[in-house]
């Protein structure tokens, strides 16, 4: 039964990965071969580097959704018929993608496969993916994925074996063949990781003083890890943790933690008896919304302050910090934060694969993006219970309300007001050749008039590496004014159907942040769309979703 059969096959067009895996439609993933061909070229590509599978770990698991059972016994039969020593197995085949990160960091696996589409939707209907990260516990860097990418063009077969399907709701360890199967609790490592940086006591006696929270883990990966932290080990009130079971269709939602799609989560948030904090996190568990009673804390705003209060109020960072990142869209409320504590500032491309070198080489110690993610150098994937634990170690220590940090925060560094706005289900080949033609705009536009103000640089960013020198070009197109306020334009690299605009508004004001966000930004997003010309290439004009 564990004898190894060479499968023929032939190379599939479009497996190549995005801003974070291969993200396709559920069916896509389901045709013959599919999965096969990806999974066998992400172990081709690994090979390659020289690892020998006979010495080497793999972790497997995903979000739950739709296809991720059937997918899982598809990985083990191929990991056991690859050669693998030792296959780790989340229970239920689940397993959050910071859990992942920290489970290949503390078990010392070479790599794991993710199955996941983070925050779309998951069903027949809906979406899949895959990711692979690597022995640091991060999503694969741009070189490796390329090396997967060239396997899938040129594959001929993949290995599996006959077997029947292992159970994978009883944690066992047993043997297929040579390899060692492991289904295990990912829970129980992930709350070890978090204990050994925050303090707990501390944040149990936040709650033993009536201080009330909701987490709406939206039907998705982090319910069971928000129940065993915030309930069990925090002792928060029992029903703290909303939509706390696993759904193979999300129950029907989009898992994407913003005020959109977790609409619930704000309408509970708002009035003066609404708890005194809310949270929730996406489909496999890296991103995070904050929300205080009638008030949303921006991604860029959180990450500043995480960085500003996190020597003083979590242990784990009681040394200080190396550096901070961000993706470039992201607003530069770090920046200001970087430079009072005296570190550097990393501006990195979009996607977390960018972060992992900069924490490797030590460089970085807290990072996040525009796109509710936020993280540290204790995994290499952004974590939004971790985020979650970060501000409520910050409450415990002020002993404040959320709006009142922020406040306190905007009066002292001042405000930068940001949005973005996104325009789904846009023609691809309009779309690009929108994008191109604003892209050859670019060197005429210096000088001109803009939203109130002048056109200081416009260009394309591209980011050097500054540890491994790799290049990464073509990362989004840059529109800075002299006053300081800035315009991103880039396609989102995450959608499964069209393509996505996004732009990505910031103007910086010393104001208290008391302005009206629509007034200050308005006249940036007017401009920007007449300069795109969206009406006319795309036939649209309102954004879709506006975070
Ligand atoms: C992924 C990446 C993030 C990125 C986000 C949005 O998040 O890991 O680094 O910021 O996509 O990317 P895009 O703007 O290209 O759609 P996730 O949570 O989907 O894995």
């Amino acid at each position: 039964m564990t004898e190894v059969k060479t499968v023929a096959t032939m190379a599939i067009d479009g497996q190549k990965p995005g801003t974070s895996g291969l993200r396709k439609k559920t069916r896509v993933f389901m045709q013959p071969n599919y999965l096969e061909n990806f999974i066998q070229s992400i172990f081709n590509a690994v090979a390659e580097q020289g690892v020998d599978f006979k010495e080497s770990l793999l972790v497997v698991g995903g979000d739950g959704r739709y296809y991720n059972r059937t997918a899982i016994q598809t990985i083990v039969k191929m990991a056991v018929a690859n050669g693998f020593a030792k296959v780790m197995v989340g229970r239920g085949g689940i397993v959050s993608t910071p859990a992942m990160s920290a489970v290949i960091r503390r078990r010392g696996a070479v790599g794991g496969i993710v199955l996941s589409a983070s925050h779309n939707p998951g069903g027949i209907d809906a979406d899949f993916g895959v990711k692979y990260n690597i022995t640091n516990g991060g999503p694969a860097p741009e070189a490796v994925t390329e090396q997967i990418f060239k396997q899938t063009q040129q594959i001929k077969e993949y290995l599996t074996i006959d077997y029947p399907n292992i159970d994978l709701d009883k944690e066992a360890s047993f043997r297929v063949g040579d390899t060692e199967v492991i289904v295990f609790d990912p829970v129980l490592d992930y709350v070890a990781v978090m204990q050994s940086l925050f303090d707990f006591a501390a944040l149990r006696r936040l709650f033993d003083s009536g201080f009330r929270m909701v987490f709406d883990a939206m039907h998705a990966v982090t319910g069971p890890y928000a129940k065993e932290i915030f309930e069990n080990r925090l002792g928060a009130a029992v029903g703290t943790v909303l939509n706390a079971i696993p759904l193979e269709d999300f129950g029907g939602g989009h898992p994407d933690p913003n005020q959109v799609y977790a609409a619930d989560l704000v309408a509970r948030m708002s009035g003066s008896d609404a708890p005194d904090f809310g949270a929730a996190s996406d489909g496999d568990g890296d991103r995070n919304l904050i929300l205080g009673r009638d008030f949303f804390v921006t991604p860029g705003d959180s990450l500043a302050l995480i960085a500003a209060y996190a020597k003083d109020a979590i242990p784990g960072y009681a040394d200080g910090l190396a550096g901070i990142a961000r993706s470039m869209p992201t607003s530069s409320a770090a920046d200001l934060v970087a430079h009072s504590l005296g570190v550097p500032l990393y501006e990195t491309p979009t996607g977390w694969k960018f972060f992992g070198n900069l924490m490797d080489a030590g460089l970085c110690t807290i990072c996040g993006e525009e796109s509710f993610g936020t993280g540290s150098n204790h995994i290499r994937e952004k974590d939004g219970i971790w985020a979650v634990l970060c501000w409520l170690s910050i409450l415990a220590k002020t002993g404040e309300s959320v709006s009142g940090i922020v406040h306190k925060h905007w009066e002292k560094f001042g405000r930068n007001y940001f949005q973005r706005h996104d325009f789904e289900g846009l023609e691809v080949e309009l779309a690009n050749k929108m994008v191109n033609l604003l892209r050859e705009k670019l060197p005429s536009l210096s000088g001109r008039s803009f939203a109130e103000s002048r056109v200081k640089e416009a260009d394309d960013f591209n980011y050097a590496d500054p540890v491994d020198g790799s290049v990464s070009s073509k990362q989004g197109i840059r529109i800075i004014l002299e006053d300081g306020s800035r315009v991103v334009i880039r396609l989102s690299g995450t959608g499964t159907e069209g393509a996505t605009l996004r732009l990505y508004l910031e103007s910086y004001k010393q104001d208290g942040g008391t302005a009206d966000i629509d007034s200050v930004l308005g006249s940036l997003a007017k401009e920007t769309l007449a300069l795109l010309e969206l009406k006319q290439h795309c036939g649209v004009e309102v954004p879709t979703v506006i975070t």
